[in-house]
């Protein structure tokens, strides 16, 4: 398998999940400040120029959910999903497709605004209103954590604790909503940060990575 990524972005949830599954995959750097994800090469791996991208055998699986679970079925032997029970692999799909359609939608509105509307002044209010949001949608997400569950889904580690460990270290960058309304999340996040697979991750991209610092 090869991992397309770039250092710090969304795609450290796929890589942090290869690092946990332990088949042999290469990780290759597709370099935003070139617009490599612009070029017509890249966009043969992904029409959407974006990270991330898996190259398997079979072809390329892009979108995080969609790679989680291609990854969970074909190493299900790595718990990253309940692959066996339907109930249980849709509640995980479900977490995994609420941060992809609202959080990481709604931190696209700062990292690229110029997406949703022109002008200074519309991004300029399109960003202001990101942490009054973001703190609303994590909200869900900390009163689930607040029964004192380890883990996303109770006792069981999964994948979704890679997806929620990421994003809610996006939370350190300052202008995407509070990480003092979330101490829950906040101590989950030191527990997925313990795992050795996230140091390998956190490793291996740290050379490119701006603000390594934000992952701990
Ligand atoms: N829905 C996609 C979102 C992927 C995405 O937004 N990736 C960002 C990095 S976090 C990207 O590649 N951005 C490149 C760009 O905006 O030019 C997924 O879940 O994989």
């Amino acid at each position: 398998m090869k991992l397309f990524y770039y250092p710090g972005a969304c795609s450290l949830v796929p890589h942090i999940a290869l690092e946990e599954i332990g088949a042999p995959y290469e990780a290759l750097k597709v370099d935003f400040a070139k617009g490599e994800q612009l070029t017509p090469e890249y966009r043969l791996i992904n029409p959407a120029a974006r990270v991330p991208a898996l190259v398997t055998g079979r072809g390329v699986v892009t979108e995080i959910p969609a790679i989680l679970g291609y990854l969970a079925r074909t190493f299900p032997q790595t718990g990253l999903m309940a692959v066996d029970d339907p109930f249980e692999f849709a509640e995980m799909q479900s977490f995994h497709m609420y941060i992809a359609t609202t959080l990481h939608v709604l931190f696209r509105q700062i990292s690229r605004p110029e997406t949703y509307v022109d002008g200074e002044l519309c991004r300029a209010a399109l960003k202001a209103k990101v942490p009054e949001m973001s703190d609303h949608y994590f909200r869900v997400i900390e009163e689930r954590m607040a029964d004192g569950r380890p883990w996303v889904h109770g006792d069981r580690w999964s994948a979704s604790d890679i997806y929620l460990y990421v994003f809610s270290s996006y939370l350190n960058m300052g202008d995407r909503g509070d990480p003092a309304k979330v101490p829950f999340i906040w101590a989950h996040r030191q527990r997925v940060r313990a795992r050795p697979a996230v140091a390998r991750a956190l490793a291996s991209e740290s050379a490119g990575m701006v603000a390594m610092q934000i992952f701990d």
